[in-house]
């Protein structure tokens, strides 16, 4: 207990660190400084872009210059096979190729326990929406053996934030091989996708990071739901209080075997446009919210992202997407889902993968008045928050069944959309890491994380989930 009031005590020192500027927000930012974004806490009171009017005949024309022996590469990750140079393996995908600079250098936790193991598939369903501009994902190789040691990537996603509806690029897999650390070659990468973004006439993003940098618009926290306690607790994940036991853990966090939720069964094809249409009314709750405008971005969040069928098994799914059908009208009144995302486990004897599922999008027609139908008719009143808390309990609590059925190890979640509703009743634990938001060139009043609530108002102020 006192070891967790201490770790306590020093998240609540980060925070106001955070807030008040302290050693990290005092940095320096030789890059961060230069660049269309609030510098200052407190600094984001109008709304809008922050750079000047630009048009792409503005945009240097060509890339950003890279340091001497290096190269920009654009990874074409739906081609299967490339030669490169001589001692370029052939075998090698360039999907491969990213996946493996991942696999060795992409986000550890703070103890370099675990490291982010993105698969294959994840990537190419991450990096292709529809609408995605292939030059978007961007490489560095070096140039005599063509080895790729660096990525950034973007995707095109409409978001409004509060009542400004825009195109933005969602930044994301920036990483520089391990070897190749505290060289500047981050700005670089940063400046390239920047460019090549502005040649598209977009000029907003939107990114998220472990790390504070000028200047984050929203913090959420990270919490985990244990399905498998004897192994979070072998591998250093969840600590095992005193008197307590792994019996005792198993029986705590067994979700037990059948889903309960009448109607609830697993997303169809078919069920995309109304999905669709539940998701934008939902999403229109939240300060900042990813449109979904298109029924094709649904379809392919949701439903590729699924797999395909072969031999009666599904091969290589990502994404699981469940949705309860009402068996009086037979319309979809709820969706929820997640995606899979591994983690390497470093220098453990027996195990050297966690299955985690992650929260991703949901919605629920329990937040719009009875037989309302236009786009803003949702309440933040009690009455609400209860049907809406009942009904995402209801939700996550077979969500947990599925996930177990899945043999997923834990599910983690954020503090944002409407997920402090279920994080406490359903068991998921506060964890010590937080995903800090950024916009770029876009000044906007600071927007609830969710990392405090009230039993009147449990939502967040974010309606994007990012991956
Ligand atoms: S978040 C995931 C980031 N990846 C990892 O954490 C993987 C492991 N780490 C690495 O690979 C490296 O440490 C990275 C930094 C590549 C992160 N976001 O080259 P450096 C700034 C933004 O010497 P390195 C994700 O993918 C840092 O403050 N800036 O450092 C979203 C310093 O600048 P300044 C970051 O450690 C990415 C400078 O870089 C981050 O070798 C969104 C140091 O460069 C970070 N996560 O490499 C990117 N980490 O001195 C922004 C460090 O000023 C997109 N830095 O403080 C912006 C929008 C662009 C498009 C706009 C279109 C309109």
């Amino acid at each position: 207990d006192d070891i967790r009031k201490a770790l306590q005590a020093a998240d609540l020192m980060k925070l106001l660190e955070g807030h008040l500027g302290g050693p990290q927000a005092a940095a320096e930012h030789k890059f961060w400084k230069t660049q269309p974004v609030p510098q200052k806490e407190g600094e984001q009171e109008t709304e809008g872009p922050i750079d000047e009017h630009k048009t792409p005949a503005d945009v240097q024309p060509h890339p950003i210059a890279l340091p001497a022996g290096f190269e920009w590469s654009i990874v074409d990750i739906k081609k299967d096979e490339e030669v490169r140079g001589e001692c370029h393996t052939p075998s090698l995908s360039q999907i491969d190729e990213v996946h493996n600079l991942l696999t060795e250098n992409y986000v550890e936790d703070d103890d370099a326990m675990f490291r982010f193991r993105y698969s294959r598939e994840f990537l190419l369903w991450a990096l292709t929406p529809p609408g995605y501009y292939k030059e978007w994902h961007i490489g560095v190789r070096v140039q005599k053996t063509g080895k790729l040691v660096g990525f950034i990537s973007g995707i095109p996603v409409e978001l409004r934030v509060r009542n400004n509806t825009f195109m933005n690029a969602e930044i994301n897999f920036l990483c520089v091989h391990k070897k190749l650390r505290s060289k500047r070659l981050a700005p670089v990468l940063i400046k390239e996708v920047t460019r090549r973004v502005n040649l598209a006439n977009i000029w907003q993003a939107i990114y998220t990071a472990g790390v504070r940098i000028p200047t984050p618009f929203s913090t959420c926290r990270y919490y985990h739901r244990s399905l498998n306690p004897a192994k979070l607790v072998d591998i250093g994940f969840s600590p095992l209080r005193k008197g307590e036991t792994i019996a005792r853990l198993v029986r705590k966090y067994n979700p037990g075997e059948q889903t309960k939720t009448p109607g609830f069964r697993e997303m169809v094809p078919a069920d995309v446009s109304q999905v669709a249409a539940l998701l934008r009314r939902y999403l229109g709750r939240f300060d900042c919210a990813q449109l979904f405008n298109t029924d094709e971005d649904v379809e392919h969040w949701f439903i590729s992202g699924m797999g395909k069928e072969a031999n009666g098994k599904r091969e290589n799914q990502v994404v699981w997407a469940y949705v309860v059908e009402d068996p009086t009208t037979n319309l979809i009144t709820d969706v929820v889902s997640f995606y899979t995302l591994p983690s390497t486990i470093m220098q453990h004897p027996k195990y050297d993968c966690l299955n985690a599922a992650y929260m991703f999008y949901y919605a629920s027609d329990a937040v719009f008045a009875p037989g309302a139908s236009s786009d803003d008719a949702f309440t933040h009143d009690l009455k609400t928050q209860n049907l809406l808390d009942r009904r995402l309990n209801a939700l996550v609590t077979d969500l947990l069944v599925m996930a177990k059925k899945h043999d997923f190890d834990v599910v983690n979640a954020l503090t944002l959309l409407d997920n402090n509703a279920f994080l406490d009743e359903q068991m998921f634990g506060r964890g010590d890491g937080a995903l800090v938001n950024y916009l770029y060139n876009w000044s906007t009043a600071p927007i609830d994380g969710g990392m405090s609530t009230t039993a009147q108002r449990k939502s967040s102020g974010v309606g994007v989930v990012m991956l």
